[in-house]
């Protein structure tokens, strides 16, 4: 089966007591800056326990969860490698059994950050029996490791301390950024809707999505939660989408027929890097 680790990897983590709650090698508070230049040879070099295709788990106990990270992504080379140099070290000291997979929308179409993330969740279970998914902005670094990267009860907002927007909440529903979702949690809202081309209003309809279906927002406090985002112009082909107020008033009626349920798209490539695995996707166009 595709879902079951290779026999080295199986047979090493069999037996291992269970890792503890609170991860004993975090560091917490960091500094994070992003002026130096990143090379990714060197970041393989610092994390030489980080497999082919971005796969880690902890060989001194066995990880809670099986955590799959998404990153939705188009000509933000730079971006990952920070984000890469960052994440990884921090991802090991919490102690979780992570893949990094960067979803990649080929063509010059309009941009469609959520049904990227569908596509993550979707090919990365291709892979393994993740629990756990991660969704994440390329541009989004946490301060601060005790920020753990996993899911909890609730659905959770993890960037909720921006530097961008004054290290607080733009506004009190917002689920933009970096958000968790067990398995479950993500089948039961029919994961993220796939017709929002172009920017913004997609995390608004996440936010519904999880309060029609009962559930609420966790969140960690503003000083564990802290983040930096890396400074950038408006991408191409990704302007404000106009249609996102009325879609949003829609949520309800959509949610059923739009998401998981209804996603359609064509993988163009795999790439097995040695810090992530990248997925190459047709997301096809606006209907
Ligand atoms: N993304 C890409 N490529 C693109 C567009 C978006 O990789 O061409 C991904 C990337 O992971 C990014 C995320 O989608 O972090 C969210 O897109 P965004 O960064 O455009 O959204 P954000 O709200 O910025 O961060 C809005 C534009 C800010 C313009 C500021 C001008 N001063």
């Amino acid at each position: 089966s595709t879902t079951t680790p290779p026999p080295e990897i199986r047979d090493r983590s069999a037996d291992l007591p269970p890792c503890p709650e609170t991860p004993p090698h975090l560091v917490g508070a960091q500094p994070v800056e992003f002026s130096h230049h990143i090379d990714l040879n060197e970041v393989k070099r610092q994390n030489p326990e980080v497999r082919d295709g971005g796969r880690y788990m902890p060989k001194e106990c066995k990880a809670l969860q099986k955590v799959a990270l998404i990153i939705p992504f188009r000509k933000r080379e730079e971006h990952l490698k920070y984000w890469l140099y960052y994440l990884h070290p921090n991802l090991q000291r919490q102690q979780l059994d992570y893949g990094v997979y960067v979803i990649e929308q080929s063509g010059e179409t309009m941009f469609n950050r959520a049904k990227l993330m569908n596509i993550g969740y979707a090919e990365a279970l291709k892979e393994y029996d993740y629990d756990c998914f991660i969704f994440s902005d390329v541009d989004l670094i946490p301060m601060d490791d005790r920020n753990i990267y996993k899911c909890y009860s609730q659905p959770r907002h993890l960037s909720v301390s921006i530097d961008k927007f004054g290290f607080r909440l733009p506004y009190n529903q917002c689920f933009g950024g970096v958000s968790s979702f067990s398995k479950e949690q993500f089948q039961k809202i029919n994961g993220f809707p796939n017709n929002y081309w172009g920017w913004g209003g997609e995390d608004d309809d996440l936010y519904n999505r999880i309060t029609f279906r009962g559930m609420s927002l966790s969140r960690p406090d503003v000083v564990i939660g802290r983040y930096r985002m890396i400074v950038h112009e408006r991408d191409q082909k990704n302007d404000p989408n106009p249609e996102r107020f009325d879609r949003i008033g829609r949520t309800k009626l959509t949610m059923d027929s739009d998401g998981l349920n209804s996603l359609t798209y064509k993988v163009i490539e795999v790439q097995k890097q040695p810090l992530y695995t990248k997925v190459i996707v047709d997301v096809g166009s606006p209907s």
